[in-house]
């Protein structure tokens, strides 16, 4: 079952981060020949939810972080400047880039620890909208997340403003934290919310707080625009253990990116989106206020942020707008531009990707294994490869693959991350064409850290 993993790594050169190779593909890279230079401070903090008050840690002081924004092309060098306690790590979750910055610990580079600093450069050469957070243990889990737009020069444009709408469920602060979280689900066996609410995305956490832009539904922000303008909603889900159902009151909305590639637009009322996953749309703003709601699957609770045209009063924290329960749109209704689908090709390998779980205490892994940067799946370069992720589990899982964006199935949308349904398996197809060696892991920060990581590794 396992053989396509099998292959003895002795008898074939893993392609490192420090190869040469590495270097090469990135001087190959379309470049602007500008470099955009930022300073991130990974620091404990004291935010504002709008009302309750956390001591959590963030980037800067802020819930999200402070939004990077580069044109594709461009070379960011960010230094981050760790005044956590722990040691850290930034990861460019979406950002097909040079291995080498990737930030995985372990795997990529050397923990960044307490009180040290780390420079990362690297060419944003994946137009679309990306996000930035720590990969080290339940850090993400914590304040430490915030948009990384990269902008795409070929991109028509065709709208008057964007709007930046970041999801996230909130515990940390408020009377425990997500390593203590982590330990009581090890403790308890995890699991307690299974199907809670009846939805098949339920999760395993309760949390007190859900945020859209760092705010609680009873102190929403918002955005003003004017009537008729056209918008595009840039949506990432930065939660640790909640898929979001997203719907604009009184809208349709056309979804135009996943994990910000472009797709054949389609219309719809709801747009349901796992944890690292992003979608863009557009709306035409109608005249009034709007409320944009964020319903935490399973968890009867919901996010909120205003949009706001003209006169009237608010919604309520509790507004529920109708275009939640109609039309929601899922991967089967999507596909891939031609200008990104992959050209049509049989796979040079196939490797079975299986999700899996013990029954007893919260373990997590893949193919059996947990947390295992051994267990390779194995490719060359110039290989198309087609992972089979196979769900073994009763749990749904986000799955990311790091350092490139694979399309679903053979004319589905291009993704970086994919929901596998409990009892499914999704093909997640791409050419081998960024070597080194990358996670794979589920985009839950819970099941991750118990187990479920595993590595995509160039041979040569
Ligand atoms: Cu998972």
């Amino acid at each position: 079952m396992l053989s396509a993993c099998a292959p003895a790594v002795s008898t074939s050169r893993l392609v490192l981060p420090a190869d040469p190779r590495v270097g090469e593909v990135e001087a190959a890279r379309h470049g602007t020949g500008r470099t955009r230079s930022f300073t991130l401070t990974a620091t404990p903090s004291r935010v504002d939810l709008g009302g309750p008050i956390v001591d959590t840690w963030t980037y800067d002081g802020a819930v999200p972080g402070r939004e990077m924004r580069v044109a594709a092309g461009d070379t960011i060098e960010a230094r981050l400047v760790n005044r956590l306690p722990v040691d850290t790590s930034i990861h460019w979750h979406g950002l097909a880039l040079r291995n080498d910055m990737d930030g995985a610990p372990h795997l990529t580079q050397p923990p960044i620890a307490s009180t040290t600093d780390f420079t990362y450069r690297f060419t944003a050469a994946t137009p679309g909208t990306h996000w930035l957070h720590p990969h080290t243990g339940t850090q993400l889990d914590r304040g430490l997340y915030a948009p990384l737009i990269v902008e795409d020069p070929a991109d028509p444009g065709a709208h008057d403003a964007e709007w930046v709408v970041v999801l996230d469920d909130w515990i940390d602060g408020t009377g425990t934290d997500p390593d203590q979280v982590l330990a009581d689900l090890r403790g308890r066996g995890g699991h307690a919310m299974r199907g809670a609410g009846g939805r098949v995305l339920g999760g395993d956490v309760s949390y007190p707080h859900y945020l859209i832009n760092g705010r609680i539904a009873a102190a929403p922000t918002t955005f003003t625009a004017r009537p008729g303008q056209r918008v595009r909603i840039r949506f990432i889900n930065a939660g640790s253990d909640t898929a979001f159902r997203v719907a604009l009151g009184g809208h349709r909305m056309t979804v135009t990116h996943t994990d910000g590639y472009p797709i054949i637009p389609v219309d719809t009322d709801a747009v349901l989106i796992g944890m690292g996953e992003r979608y863009d749309v557009l709306v035409t703003l109608a005249d009034g206020v709007f409320p944009l709601v964020a319903v935490a699957e399973g968890k009867n609770a919901t996010a909120l942020a205003i949009a706001r045209t003209g006169a009237g009063a608010p919604p309520g924290p509790g507004s529920r707008p109708a275009e939640l329960t109609r039309v929601t749109i899922g991967y089967p209704d999507l596909s891939a531009t031609p200008a990104v689908a992959l050209p049509a090709k049989s796979p040079d390998v196939v490797h079975r990707v299986a999700l899996t779980g013990a029954m007893m205490g919260y373990e997590w892994g893949i193919n059996g294994r947990a947390n295992d940067l051994d267990a390779r799946s194995l490719v060359r370069e110039g290989q198309r490869v087609r992972l089979r992720f196979v769900n073994n589990t009763m749990m749904w899982h986000p799955m990311h693959l790091h350092g490139h964006t694979f399309q679903l199935g053979d004319s589905g949308p291009r993704k970086d991350t994919a929901v596998v349904l409990p009892g499914q398996s999704v093909d997640c197809v791409f050419d081998a064409d960024n070597p080194g060696q990358w996670m794979i892991h589920c985009h839950n920060t819970y099941h991750a850290e118990a187990g479920m990581m595993a590595v995509l590794g160039y041979q040569s």
